[in-house]
């Protein structure tokens, strides 16, 4: 088990609706042994939306079904969207059934692909293989802050700091200059109620009346227990409005890790990590 739970995006390639096998990837890897966050995008996803969703919400790896046979077009597309927003090192991983032949999963393993899994496997074997080497490659993953990377990427890898408490509070360079604090709304209900579709209208109503603001959507979903560890399936990003990747919105999503650590901070904290969400802003990539 890793100290903090390994962040894998999953998703379906573009112009593809074959979701049952990522389903059911998604389901495994909650019950594995391993404590995981699966963010799920959905299927017909673009590269630029899944790398923009695991730039966002700091992932780890992303894992990927493409089943309508552009496997060997696609996922060198997204290795290139992820080098594009400065993530190259998150782990890719791949399957689609038959429609992936043993050749074709060598070509692309040797161009950056980490794994395809071809028909066969359990998919719990996947899901145990997965986390293993996202695991095993962890402690080489760069997370360091440097002002001369973009906003965004600087913004989700303070956030995944401060969660993680390696950070106390957001570098000078990510707040406001003038020290103002963006308003905060909280919006929380049980399951059902319709907190996603007034999320997506304000969002998007936001980002339409204000073209020269940001906002930030921090999403919290409740854990999954079992014996060992602590997961989350988190699918804030099926939300209408995350569609196409704006670069004036910005999602992370988690366990309750952010509610608790949020309230566990001292009123300067939080003032600082909301300036800096805000800001961040400007949230060119
Ligand atoms: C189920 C299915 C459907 C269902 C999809 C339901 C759903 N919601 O997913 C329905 C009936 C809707 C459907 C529709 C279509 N389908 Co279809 N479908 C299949 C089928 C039978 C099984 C795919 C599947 O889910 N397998 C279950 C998974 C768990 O097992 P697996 O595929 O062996 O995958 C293994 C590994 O690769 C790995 N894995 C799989 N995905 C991933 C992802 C990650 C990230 C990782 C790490 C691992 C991993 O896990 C498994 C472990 O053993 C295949 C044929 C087949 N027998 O494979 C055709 C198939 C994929 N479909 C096909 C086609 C053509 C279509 C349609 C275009 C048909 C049409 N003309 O309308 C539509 C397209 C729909 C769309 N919107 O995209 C073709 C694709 C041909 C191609 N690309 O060259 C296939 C191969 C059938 C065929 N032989 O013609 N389909």
């Amino acid at each position: 088990m890793t100290a903090r739970p390994l962040r894998i995006v999953t998703a379906v390639a573009a112009f593809d609706g074959h979701d049952a096998s990522i389903s059911a990837l998604n389901r495994a890897l909650l019950a594995g042994d391993t404590s995981v966050e699966v963010i799920y995008l959905g299927f017909n996803m673009t590269g630029e939306q899944i790398a923009s969703a695991a730039q966002q919400e700091g992932a780890d790896a992303v894992a990927v079904a493409s089943y309508n046979g552009g496997h060997l077009q696609f996922y060198p597309h997204l290795l290139k969207c992820l080098a594009d927003r400065g993530i190259a090192q998150t782990l890719v991983f791949g399957g689609g059934g038959g429609t992936i032949l043993p050749e074709d999963a060598k070509f692309l393993e040797s161009s950056g692909v980490t794994k395809i899994y071809l028909p066969g496997w359990p998919l719990d074997a996947v899901a145990t293989d997965v986390t293993n080497q996202i695991a095993k490659r962890l402690s080489k993953i760069d997370r360091k802050l440097n002002p001369k990377m973009s906003r965004l990427l600087a913004l989700s890898r303070t956030v995944s700091l401060m969660v993680n408490e390696e950070l106390a509070s957001p570098p000078p360079w990510l707040r406001t200059k003038d020290g103002a604090i963006a308003p905060a709304v909280v919006i929380a209900g049980a399951g059902g109620t319709g907190k996603s579709t007034l999320i997506d209208e304000l969002v998007e109503r936001f980002l339409a009346t204000f073209p020269k603001k940001t906002i930030a959507v921090l999403a919290n979903d409740p854990t999954i227990r079992n014996k060992k560890t602590v997961c989350a399936l988190l699918a804030a990003h099926l939300m209408r409005h995350s569609a196409l990747p704006c670069p004036r919105s910005y999602r992370w999503s988690d366990l309750l890790i952010l509610t608790w650590f949020w309230w566990k901070l001292p009123e300067p904290g939080r003032a600082a990590l909301i300036s800096a969400l805000w800001t961040s802003a400007c949230l060119s990539t």
